[in-house]
């Protein structure tokens, strides 16, 4: 019996679970199975009471229900995605990779509120997520010296799958005008099989 990931092929917190997967070479332990969180079968709420994606079922039935969750359970089963530097590196590159993740959170938040009625929405909280999304694309495009363009942490996969998602979701804020240090670094890790492999279909 395969590991169940219950995701989908657009959400980038899968996205997340799914290139690390790939990276550690373990693709062929897990079983994916396409869910949509709001319209959850009941395989997902047995698992998971929040009804959100990514969740991982073990192989012994044990249930991991967020990406975080999955990506440190994931790292004890597979080699070949570098370790969380220690010592005094250690703390700004989590730093990033909380950043990295708050894109993403942002950008997701942007989605629901579009997906609204057209009058509740709220024209304020979408400006605010793209703020918060353009100040984080300033900082990690001035820190994108410490990002390897070798063998990648979680760090640089979510700073790749947050890059990735903004393409597909919100090209409009245009991220890569001005931030060409980022786009640089962008250009070769999309370039990664794991990446390659694990493109939402077009928009
Ligand atoms: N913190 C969670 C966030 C997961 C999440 O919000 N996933 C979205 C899909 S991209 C979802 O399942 N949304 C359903 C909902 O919000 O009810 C994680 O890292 O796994």
């Amino acid at each position: 019996m395969k590991m169940k990931l219950y995701g989908s092929k657009t959400s980038p917190f899968a996205r997340k679970v799914r290139v690390l997967a790939e990276e550690l070479r373990l693709n062929d332990l897990i079983e994916e199975v396409q869910t949509d969180p709001f319209n959850p079968p009941a395989e997902l709420l047995a698992a998971n009471p929040l009804s959100k994606i990514p969740t991982l079922v073990t192989e012994k039935g044990e249930a991991l229900p967020d990406s975080s969750l999955i990506v440190e359970y994931l790292m004890t089963r597979g080699q070949g995605v570098a370790m969380l530097p220690r010592g005094s590196k250690r703390w700004p590159a989590l730093r990033r990779a909380r950043v990295a993740e708050g894109i993403i959170e942002a950008a997701v938040a942007t989605l629901l509120e579009k997906r609204r009625p057209e009058s509740i929405i709220y024209p304020a909280f979408l400006d605010r997520q793209s703020q918060i999304i353009l100040r984080s694309i300033e900082m990690l495009n001035l820190e994108v010296g410490a990002l390897t363009e070798e063998t990648p942490s979680i760090v640089e996969i979510t700073v790749g799958v947050a890059l990735a998602y903004l393409d597909f979701r919100m090209p409009y804020l245009d991220w890569r005008t001005n931030h060409d240090a980022l786009l640089a670094w962008y250009q070769k890790f999309s370039q990664r099989p794991s990446m390659l492999n694990t493109q939402p279909p077009a928009a």
